[in-house]
């Protein structure tokens, strides 16, 4: 795919800006509160903000669906939910509006944007995301799908499958891939035998490209070209974005075990790569950066202070929000 232009206005500029520092916030305070014993588990997204939010904000939000993994808090921000929903879903409290709490942080649906509740199974929302694809193809809703996943599940079986099929029906669908070349501890050229996993779309007969992903720009016209194919009935279209994952795999992982630290020194990060894009072309001042990163870090702050006066489900609410037998 040729990119020959940005289409971005200074508005959307400075809106996916304003998503992708909020996402840092956040991600940092979710991580904070993990150590100190209030959230579970974080699967973090530091470093993967650009692939996440200019992807997503590419797409009509509202009318196209999209299937996320564990690791996608970038696309959830980008559809709306809020911080205090967030800290809700990372520290199990009451009134957290994807699924009461009851499930592993960032793992709800939330059905007006139509973000799809989904498994920690990696790759399992790749088959069920083709299956939204066909049915908005026989129903001819005009709707397109996304689903993200990551590098590893690019391996597992249900990806060969839905993108052997989607391609076969041309089903309105994006693969998205994240490629922070890492399967939790094992390192791409363990994964696959190849340089890339855009090659592989070749062998389904789809379009498929790898893209830097910390390019803001780039991402998003990548993606906006793709959803046009899949709207004008052209089929699908894989997208691997290289990325890269700053923190452990999760917050119960060590990374310096498996992996030599001092590669993350050299990566730049995709917040500073875009803040010197908007300071270059004057979308963005100094003055503005500051008064954003205050704002958007005392929302945070009183978020958390709201969220951590909340109390915890009630326990007559136990079998609310889950599937439970009749019998
Ligand atoms: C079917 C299955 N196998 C193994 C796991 C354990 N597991 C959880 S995340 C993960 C690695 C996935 O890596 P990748 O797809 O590259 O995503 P990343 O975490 O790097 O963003 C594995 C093996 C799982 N959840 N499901
Ligand atoms: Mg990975």
């Amino acid at each position: 795919m040729n990119i020959q232009e940005s289409h971005l206005t200074k508005n959307q500029h400075l809106q996916i800006y304003k998503l992708m520092l909020s996402c840092r916030a956040i991600d940092k305070r979710v991580w904070m509160l993990n150590r100190q014993g209030k959230a579970a588990i974080v699967a973090s997204a530091q470093g993967h903000e650009s692939a996440q939010i200019a992807s997503t904000v590419a797409l009509e939000i509202g009318k196209d669906v999209f299937f996320t993994y564990y690791r996608d808090l970038g696309v959830l921000i980008s559809l709306g939910l809020s911080f205090t929903a967030i800290l809700q879903g990372f520290t199990a409290k009451s009134g957290e509006p994807m699924s009461g709490a009851r499930q592993f942080p960032t793992h709800g649906a939330i059905p007006d944007k139509k973000l799809i509740n989904l498994s920690n199974v990696v790759g399992t929302q790749i088959p069920q995301a083709v299956g939204a694809a066909l049915s908005a193809k026989i129903k001819g809703t005009d709707e397109v799908v996304i689903v993200y996943f990551g590098d590893g599940a690019s391996s597992a079986g249900d990806c060969h499958e839905g993108m052997n099929f989607a391609s076969i029906h041309k089903l309105p669908i994006i693969f998205f891939c994240e490629n922070n070349g890492y399967a939790i501890s094992v390192p791409l050229n363990q994964q696959i035998a190849t340089d890339n996993i855009a090659s592989r779309a070749e062998g389904y007969g789809m379009p498929g490209t790898t893209i830097d992903g910390n390019d803001v720009n780039l991402v998003y016209e990548t993606t906006k070209l793709a959803s046009r194919r899949a709207r004008n009935g052209e089929g699908p279209t894989l997208i691997e974005a290289k990325t890269n994952r700053f923190l452990p795999h999760t917050s119960d992982d060590d990374h310096s075990r498996y992996r030599n630290l001092d590669e993350l020194s050299n990566k730049e990060d995709p917040i500073d790569i875009y803040k010197k894009f908007l300071l270059s072309n004057n979308f963005l001042t100094n003055d503005m950066f500051e008064k954003l990163t205050n704002q958007i870090n005392q929302e945070v702050d009183s978020a958390t202070e709201h969220v951590e006066s909340l109390p915890y489900p009630d326990r007559d609410t136990f079998d609310s929000h889950i599937y439970k037998s009749t019998e």
